[in-house]
């Protein structure tokens, strides 16, 4: 299941004038001809824009307004962005001299900025788009798993040395998973929808695991595992893949990147990528653990990421992907209980639906954890 970058039909002309507007703040050279939503992400609004160059050929750009009920400070994410991606192509550059159009860049406002404001306020940036590539929400085979997952484990070798302190903190305790808990708590008690009495099930599945949530923390807290600089939304349709040859180009989707645990980068991508149902599969019964895919996607990260882990963390790779499953569920059934304010939602209940579909994972995950750890085990004997 792919996501061409070009699959929507064109806008309205209301909405092209308006994209056409922001285009214009940018340093993009040529003429505006066209622009498409983007639907993929849960957060941000994304456009892809076609421009006719001086010459007549044809270049894309990525539109994207920042959601600023998420992020409450859309500013320090752009100077987070802008640390990052400058930091990465000084490394790509020094290695491979070239950048040939396949890492992130951010083009500048014609008054030198990353960023520009839009006609109805928000704050909107303008990314290279990265042409030949696909973004898949269920990938298809092993070898794009392997791809992906060795694209983010390259990534945060890539970011290891940006400094702590050039980063601002986008989403205070992003991933802090009893805290995520603590939030299910409050907003069930409050129940501001009239919507608790639907979802017991779903909270006493959660409320059951209580116990898990404190686990990565507690060997963050007691040295075992390092804070490190990590990106923290490797959902796998995160990463651009080349599409001819499955080799992943570039990851995307930087808003988050800030100081993290490896394991949420690595528990996010298996929760995202292992199962062959969508994130908002009704049909719960096509939720599964592809333990090839798994395999796959262990081998991957290793390879990128394997010579700075330490053994906590390779030993909690089968873990933090149970762990991150029920985060997500936990962030998704809060939204469906507080009337769906955070998540982009194109159905009543979407966030129910997603919300099942985290915790049926949790629990395929359960059902196949000792076989999980064994293969990531065996991924590290091959190793040594
Ligand atoms: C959001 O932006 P997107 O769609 O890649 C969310 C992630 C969730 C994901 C669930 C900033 O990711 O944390 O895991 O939805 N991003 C933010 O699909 O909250
Ligand atoms: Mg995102």
């Amino acid at each position: 299941m792919a996501t061409s970058l070009s699959s929507k039909p064109s806008e309205t002309h209301a909405v092209r004038e308006s994209i056409r507007l922001i285009g214009d703040q940018f340093a993009i050279q040529g003429r505006f001809m066209d622009c498409a939503e983007n639907d993929s992400g849960h957060i941000n609004t994304t456009y892809l824009v076609t421009y006719e160059n001086p010459d007549g050929s044809h270049q894309r750009y990525i539109l994207q307004r920042i959601n600023a009920n998420v992020f409450k400070t859309p500013l320090a994410v752009m100077r987070n962005v802008e640390s990052v991606t400058r930091h990465i192509n000084r490394k790509v550059l020094r290695v491979k001299k070239d950048l040939g159009g396949q890492t992130l860049n951010l083009y500048p406002s014609r008054d030198g900025s990353s960023w520009v404001t839009g006609p109805n306020g928000g704050i909107w940036r303008c990314y290279n788009c990265i042409e030949g590539c696909r973004t898949y929400d269920v990938i298809e085979n092993c070898q794009q798993a392997y791809q992906a997952a060795h694209a983010f484990g390259s990534f945060q070798d890539l970011v290891c040395d940006l400094p702590a302190k050039e980063l601002e903190e986008t989403i205070p305790d992003f991933h802090h998973t009893p805290k995520r808990l603590q939030r299910l708590l409050e907003v069930a008690a409050a129940d501001p929808m009239g919507l608790f009495d639907s979802v017991r099930e779903e909270f006493s599945f959660i409320r059951d695991r209580e116990p898990i949530t404190r686990v990565l923390i507690d060997l963050m807290e007691n040295g075992s595992i390092p804070m490190r600089i990590t990106h923290n939304d490797t959902k796998i349709n995160n990463v651009m893949i080349d599409a001819d040859t499955d080799v992943a180009v570039c990851v995307i989707d930087l808003d988050t990147v800030m100081p993290g645990l490896s394991l949420y980068d690595f528990g996010d991508l298996v929760r995202s990528a292992v199962s062959p149902a969508a994130e908002d599969e009704t049909d719960l019964s096509q939720v599964n653990v592809r333990m090839p895919i798994y395999q796959s996607l262990v081998e991957g990260y290793l390879d990128a990421a394997g010579a700075f882990l330490n053994n906590h963390e390779i030993e909690h790779l089968a873990f933090s992907a149970k762990l991150i499953a029920l985060e997500v569920g936990i962030r998704f059934l809060t939204d469906y209980l507080e009337g769906d304010v955070y998540f982009k939602i194109s159905r009543h209940g979407h966030n129910l639906d997603r919300c099942r579909t985290q915790l049926a994972l949790v629990k395929c995950i359960e059902d196949n954890e000792k076989e999980m750890i064994a293969c990531a085990q065996a991924a590290i004997a091959k190793r040594q």
